[in-house]
């Protein structure tokens, strides 16, 4: 299964490697053929080169449209070496073996994220390079096939182990990741074509991705994970720095997603501490450090092990505050120096860096698999402005009552459905997630409420006196009234239950205010 080396032909945008990969080439008697950017690289290294085009006979045409689309290549790459048929027609048609195809692409990913023009977004659609690599990797029973600079290493490594030749061991696992490549590059271009065209779900799905990291496990130790990059430069997860700290799991990185997304919904300094993908506590403040506190007193129990989010740079004063209890990952848009090296004691404690803040406005598509499929929608960027709620009931919000109202419901669309969020002052203070009934929710809010009022050693419900969202209509009366029972004076949900009217006056009976957003914030 070894297939000796006598002839590359080397192609490549990417140049990293690509003189110690030539030089180690010649050295070793094989003949290096190469179009005109690498064979240059290749030359002006003092590493002897054949130009494609001198091979074929056949000029480099149409700015380098037409490089090595040529069957001198291509024969050179398919032939099946122990098939005579295929060694007469080479022999006809003067064809060489090419037994090593060095090829990564022009780099049409890269164009599109620095927001090239679509002429040269569509020039850096590379043909010649995929048609290579595919017919490399097609025939990798001889063939040896790179796409990635990476893998250098290793064929030089078999190479060297086995008197210039490959093992097919080797050529299969290139091969594999050749047509994994040439695949994520067109779903990159089909990708691109659908935002062209304004298509989101096209007749087929193209999804790319590159591997980040295989992951140590999944939800659970007993399942494997991985963590892909779609190439997309949203500030966030994927494209932060991760400053210290252990690795990241499956569902940290989850969960960090879930606690960044949501603190960027908010304009003021915030904190969100999320565990197992819900809030535990939102809170808006003057300084990070208040926020934090405020979120923290929602809820003092569950943010041990957990995630925190912020919308400012961590500064020293939350740092000091974080350093002092157990948490998995803290992700801020930055960090002052002084900051980092207070988590800087805390080794296992991972601090990531996003660099800014996605907005959340922005829509994007997100995934979710099914057996046999993949649903795909819009991401929920839907904002309820002050504007657009409705008063329904007789009482009308106060101006206090209506900021911790869009308050709460902002953070509702980031909890689990069913969804309940007390909250008071620009922080919540009872949190009711993922119950399969509302009034389920609302009693776990109210009762979380209490509990923390008892923690702090204060006498009444942290509900009294505060404001509460749902993110979906009450079906019945009844969820209603568990808030009002738990202290809150004003509600805000989408409405549009057949029984809004029977919720409307029971509002209308405790005295509470109700406004109506019209859009409602599932979270599954
Ligand atoms: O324009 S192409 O699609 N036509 C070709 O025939 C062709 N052959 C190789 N692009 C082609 N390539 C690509 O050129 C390779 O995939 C590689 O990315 C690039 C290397 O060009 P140079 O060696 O001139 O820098």
């Amino acid at each position: 299964d070894r297939a000796k080396i006598g002839r590359a032909l080397i192609s490549v945008s990417d140049k990293a490697g690509l003189v110690e990969l030539g030089r180690f080439l010649a050295d070793r008697g094989v003949e290096i053929l190469s179009t005109g950017g690498s064979a240059k690289a290749l030359r002006d290294a003092g590493i002897r080169v054949v130009e494609v085009s001198d091979h074929t006979g056949f000029p480099e045409i149409m700015d380098g449209r037409v490089k090595t689309l040529q069957p001198a290549i291509h024969g050179g790459i398919l032939a099946r070496r122990t098939d005579k048929t295929h060694a007469a027609a080479m022999t006809a048609h003067k064809i060489a073996p090419i037994d090593l195809v060095v090829v990564n692409l022009y780099p049409f990913e890269a164009t599109v994220a620095r927001g090239a023009d679509v002429a040269t977004c569509v020039e850096n659609i590379d043909i010649g390079g995929p048609a290579l690599i595919r017919a490399a990797a097609k025939n990798h029973d001889f063939v040896t096939v790179v796409v990635d600079p990476a893998d250098y290493a290793a064929v030089r490594q078999e190479m060297e182990a086995n008197d210039g030749a490959t093992t097919l061991a080797l050529r299969r696992k290139l091969a594999a990741s050749a047509f994994a490549r040439t695949g994520s590059y067109d779903a990159a271009i089909a990708q691109w074509f659908g935002k062209q065209l304004g298509t989101p779900f096209p007749a087929r799905l193209a999804i790319g991705g590159s591997l980040v990291q295989t992951l140590r496990y999944g939800e659970n130790p007993h399942q494997q994970a991985a963590f892909y990059s779609d190439g997309s430069q949203r500030p966030g997860v994927a494209t932060a720095k991760v400053v210290q700290g252990k690795e990241l799991s499956y569902n940290n990185l989850a969960d960090t997603e879930a606690a960044y997304e949501a603190v960027a919904e908010f304009d003021q300094p915030a904190v969100v501490i999320v565990k197992h993908a819900n809030p535990c506590g939102v809170a808006i403040g003057p300084d990070l450090k208040t926020a934090w506190l405020r979120a923290f007193a929602c809820d003092p129990v569950s943010p041990f092990g957990g995630i925190v989010a912020m919308n400012r740079p961590l500064d020293a004063p939350l740092a000091e505050e974080l350093a002092k209890i157990f948490l998995e990952v803290i992700i801020a848009p930055e960090a002052t120096a002084e900051a980092q090296a207070i988590i800087g004691r805390k080794k296992n404690l991972r601090l990531l860096l996003a660099g800014g803040m996605p907005d959340p406005a922005q829509p994007r598509m997100t995934f979710k698999s099914i057996a046999g499929g993949i649903l795909l929608q819009t991401s929920d960027n839907g904002h309820v402005s002050r504007e657009a709620l409705k008063v329904v009931t007789k009482r009308a919000p106060t101006a206090k009552e209506l900021d911790d109202l869009l308050f709460a419901f902002r953070v509702c669309k980031h909890v689990k459905s069913n969804a309940i969020v007390y909250a008071k002052d620009g922080a919540t203070v009872g949190i009711g997630a993922g119950q399969m009934s509302r009034v389920d929710s609302s009693r776990i809010a109210a009762w979380k409420a209490e509990e923390a009022a008892k923690a702090a050693g204060l006498p009444e419900s942290l509900a009294k006196g505060s404001v509460v969202a749902s993110d979906a209509f009450f079906p019945f009366a009844d969820g209603l009234l568990a808030a009002a029972a738990a202290g809150a004076t004003a509600v805000i949900q989408p409405g549009g239950s057949m029984r809004d009217a029977e919720v409307i006056a029971a509002a209308d009976e405790k005295g509470l205010a109700m406004v109506l957003t019209g859009m409602r914030h599932f979270r599954h």
